[in-house]
């Protein structure tokens, strides 16, 4: 990532909207019981944000590991192990599809428990369980509250920071939802998670070089999941080939060709990355536990 794609990022956070956001958060989880943070399933660890830690310090949290049809099902199943080992509930959806959904209301509904328990000892019998969504952008949180609440009550979009507004909904007979999702901040200081949140689209499109991002891709694919671009873009990756030839190859196969016959860069990796974004390129995670 070119540290010109960084600095246009981190000039758009300085402007007072993730201290005004964090506030609001902080202000909103004083009703909540139990705060669920919605990561990407495909890279679990690069969609989490630190801040979630200390919202969570006296609070159930619950992990949802979304778009789940898009990650490696084996892969989605160990993080669900390697959070369950912390002690961390979690489970996975596909929020497009309402899979997982019913699972995610049995879960809350066991989480809330204890805490009901608390509130009946305190003489405070019937409260609903109050859940808060957080999460990063562009993970699906707007898709998934739209899931949940099984009618369109939020927008949602393919580009980050389509959320704006906020209301109350009623999802079963013991839960209830503050539908604005908590906007979380992603985590830009390490380079690599960094690569991944532009791989997933969670860094805003113009923030970002998209021909070194698809190299980046590019080369992750190969090295990890070599037969789904062969079978993708119909080519055979020789042992030891360039990622640039490998590239120019797939561009030759696409037509992504300038008149005079140069490759047509921008096109070709803005193919790569929104194959890769629509699972076009099949079921792919960028991290394992
Ligand atoms: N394949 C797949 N796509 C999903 C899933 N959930 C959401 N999407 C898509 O991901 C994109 C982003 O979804 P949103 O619900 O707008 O994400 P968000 O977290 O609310 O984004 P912001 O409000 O911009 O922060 C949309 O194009 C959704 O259709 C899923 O489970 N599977
Ligand atoms: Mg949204």
């Amino acid at each position: 990532m070119t540290q010109k794609g960084f600095k246009k990022w981190q000039f758009r956070g300085i402007h007072g909207h993730m201290a005004k956001t964090k506030k609001q958060i902080i202000e909103d989880l004083k009703l909540i019981d139990i705060i669920v943070e919605i990561l990407d399933a495909r890279a679990p660890k690069s969609t989490e944000n630190p801040d979630v830690r200390e919202y969570c310090k006296n609070k159930k949290k619950i992990v949802v590991l979304n778009k789940s049809d898009l990650a490696d099902e084996n892969i989605s199943n160990s993080w669900i192990k390697y959070y369950n080992n912390k002690n961390i509930s979690c489970t996975k959806v596909e929020s497009n599809t309402g899979k997982g959904i019913k699972e995610f209301i049995s879960l809350v509904k066991k989480e809330y428990k204890d805490i009901e328990e608390k509130y009946i000892q305190k003489g405070r019998m019937g409260r609903l369980a109050k859940v808060m969504i957080l999460g990063i952008p562009n993970v699906g949180k707007s898709t998934f509250i739209n899931s949940l609440a099984k009618r369109n009550v939020v927008k949602a979009g393919n580009k980050p920071g389509v959320t704006k507004e906020k209301q109350w909904i009623k999802i079963d007979e013991k839960i209830e939802l503050m539908d604005t999702p908590g906007m979380l901040w992603p985590k830009l200081s390490d380079s690599n998670v960094a690569m991944n949140l532009a791989f997933l689209n969670s860094i805003g499109e113009n923030a970002i070089d998209n021909e070194e991002v698809a190299y980046n891709l590019l080369k992750y694919l190969v090295e990890n999941y070599k037969g789904k671009v062969e079978l993708r873009y119909d080519i055979k990756i020789e042992e030891d080939e360039e990622i640039i030839d490998i590239r120019d190859k797939i561009a030759r196969k696409k037509g992504a060709i300038l008149s005079g016959g140069r490759i047509n860069e921008q096109k070709i990796s803005d193919m790569i990355l929104t194959d890769f974004r629509t699972g076009k390129l099949g079921r792919i995670s960028l991290e394992r536990p």
